[in-house]
């Protein structure tokens, strides 16, 4: 069994958000019409509350980009984003949500970050997406989203990680690129750990 899993097309990471993603919004379309491919259907939504110990805001003196140790965990800080119940935390009006099974919400202890869909940084809190594939008896995750440095990354290491064949649909993500070439780089790790780097046309025919 396959299943697709769309990670964090939200307004604040989308062209206009507190935390864009550039072209973030181009994959729209792409990850709509992949989704005519997949019976089985999962999201995840970063979800932070006010007080997140990610917003540089919650911390005088720092700015975002800087680094701090949160809870042991080295965090760099990000503007306010994703804030549970806000515009900014919705998912792109134009992403077709019909079929999803479920929802998997992340980030949303205070006192730690979460970018993989199925752990909390410091692997302590678990979503839950783990069981709910092994429950649904899927072997193969197909991975797009945002962002292809951060939580898709990190979401495409430990499906890995928990024994799925991964796969990421590299044109139906985009990069923050905090350095120019971390699109690339994250494309190297994930395929250095046993990802297979795919097309979205190898699906789309
Ligand atoms: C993300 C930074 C902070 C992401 C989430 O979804 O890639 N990036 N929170
Ligand atoms: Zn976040």
């Amino acid at each position: 069994m396959k299943a697709l899993l769309i990670v964090d097309v939200q307004n604040d990471f989308l062209p206009g958000g507190a935390l864009a993603v550039a072209d973030g919004d181009q994959i729209v379309p792409v990850i709509n019409a992949l989704q005519e491919h997949f019976n089985l259907i999962l999201a995840t939504q970063d979800w932070h509350p006010a007080d997140h110990g990610s917003f540089a805001a919650n911390h005088p003196g720092k700015r975002v980009g800087e680094f701090i140790d949160l809870n042991g965990v080295e965090q760099i800080l990000w503007p306010v984003h994703c804030v549970q119940g806000s515009e900014g935390a919705e998912f792109h009006a134009d992403l077709n949500k019909d079929n999803w099974a479920a929802v998997f919400q992340k980030g949303t202890q205070q006192n730690v970050d979460s970018y993989s869909g199925f752990f909390d940084n410091n692997r302590q809190g678990d979503t839950g997406l783990s069981a709910f594939l092994k429950g649904k008896d899927v072997d193969e995750i197909y991975v797009c989203g945002l962002a292809t440095d951060y939580c898709v990354k990190f979401t495409v290491l430990d499906g890995l990680t928990e024994g799925f064949t991964t796969y990421l649909i590299a044109d139906a993500t985009k990069a923050v690129n905090l350095q120019e070439d971390d699109y690339d780089r994250a494309l190297s790790e994930m395929a250095g750990n046993g990802a297979h780097i795919i097309s979205s046309k190898s699906i789309i025919m």
